[in-house]
């Protein structure tokens, strides 16, 4: 099958934004992280490139490049900055709920301005008490004459204090049994009652800014809630589908990163009198992360490759595709975690200091196995399917 070798357009896509990564945002990647502070310089350069429409319809301003071409540019961006391709992985997720369950109205009114990056997402799901388990989330949305008054928290969610808006997970409904009781919103940055709480202060992806979001009594023209009322469990399911790739792709970025980090170091450095690559030890150290990589990479394009045979809207998927989302996730991150401790180790005491970038990596590499569904999730969501 020859479905997911790349096209001209996407080896062009990858050669420029791996000349974007490695001249732009490698330079700054160990300051932003030990600062850990918002970087908008990288907003504005992946906005100036064009990176944030990648997978937007042509028809609301975006590339409609595809969701393959989508990973590649995070790749690219993650071999050298976990953070930075998590911008426009995160940007997709916060937007999907609208490209999947939105009318034309609110595509209109929303879309083009997440395609430019001009406006930024993001995707408000889990709670304080409940992320795993979708269907006992709490945050509630009370129907008001033409609005909706939401009340609740929302806690680690990735950009939430940066977007312009934002897609929640309410329960409009208690009295409906779970599954049928929910709407999904946009709410938009500067709607009384919606405020920014706690900034967590994480192990990796430091920079990429992780908040709790409050809404006390904030009221929410029902003109915004996504599709029909009662069907945001389903929004959200299809919305983690395929966002799931975007996880993937951070995640094989990471280790593709690590991975050339330590090739490199291997050549160069010397014991017992030749490189260490020479030596057995590290060399096939290095095969088997190559192997484990490349492995990675070929089930993510393939699934990317495969989901882009799928209108976007909220027709169910196959369990198949399911399976091939949640395994790419589950394969590449465990593969990122793997490959980035396995570099560490290749450099030694070098290693573990912060001035090497493998360190970082290490680090960066834990939440893609925590984040968008765990990897415990997607081993229940894979084991469903067969
Ligand atoms: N797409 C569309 N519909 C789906 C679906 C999907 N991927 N998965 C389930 N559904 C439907 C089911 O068909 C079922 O519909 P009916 O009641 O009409 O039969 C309904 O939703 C309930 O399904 P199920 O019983 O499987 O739901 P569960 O409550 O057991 O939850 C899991 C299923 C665990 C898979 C879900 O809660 C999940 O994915 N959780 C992880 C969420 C996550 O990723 N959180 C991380 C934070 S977000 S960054």
């Amino acid at each position: 099958m020859r479905q997911y070798d790349l096209t001209e357009e996407q080896t062009m896509l990858r050669d420029m934004v791996r000349r974007l990564a490695r001249e732009k945002v490698a330079p700054g990647a160990e300051k932003r992280d030990e600062e850990a502070k918002f970087a908008w310089d990288m907003v504005d350069l992946l906005r100036e490139n064009g990176l944030y429409g990648i997978d937007f319809p042509s028809e609301y301003g975006g590339s409609e490049a595809g969701m393959l071409a989508l990973a590649i540019a995070v790749e690219e961006l993650c071999k050298k900055d976990g953070a930075c391709g998590l911008l426009i992985a995160d940007q997709e997720l916060g937007s999907l709920p609208i490209l999947l369950a939105a009318n034309a109205e609110q595509k209109a009114r929303f879309l083009p301005a997440l395609a430019t990056g001009e406006k930024i997402a993001a995707f408000a799901l889990t709670e304080p008490s409940a992320g795993s388990d979708v269907a006992r989330l709490r945050c509630r949305a009370v129907r008001d004459g033409d609005s909706y008054v939401l009340n609740g928290t929302k806690t680690f969610i990735t950009n939430g204090g940066v977007a312009d808006l934002v897609t929640v997970y309410t329960v409009t409904d208690p009295a409906l049994p779970t599954h049928k009781n929910a709407g999904v919103f946009v709410v938009e940055k500067g709607t009384p009652g919606f405020s920014v709480g706690k900034k967590e202060n994480k192990m990796g992806i430091r920079w990429s800014e992780t908040v709790e979001l409050i809404f006390e009594d904030c009221r929410v023209p029902a003109a915004n809630l996504l599709g029909e009322d009662g069907t945001g469990f389903q929004v959200m399911m299809k919305t983690l589908d395929l966002s799931r790739l975007g996880v993937a792709a951070q995640a094989l970025g990471i280790a593709a990163g690590a991975l050339e980090y330590a090739i490199a170091y291997a050549k160069e450095r010397e014991t017992f009198g030749k490189p260490i690559i020479q030596h057995q030890g590290i060399g096939f150290k290095l095969a088997d992360m190559t192997m484990r990589t490349e492995a990675a990479r070929q089930l993510l394009y393939k699934a990317c490759a495969m989901f882009e045979t799928q209108p976007k809207d909220m027709s169910r998927l196959s369990p198949e595709l399911i399976r091939m989302g949640s395994m790419a996730k589950c394969f590449c991150s465990d593969v990122a975690m793997w490959v980035t401790t396995q570099a560490v180790q290749v450099l030694g005491g070098y290693g573990y200091i912060k001035e090497y970038p493998v360190e970082r990596m290490m680090r960066d590499a834990k939440i893609t196995q925590i984040y968008e569904g765990a990897n415990e999730i997607q081993r229940l969501v894979i084991s469903r399917t067969l």
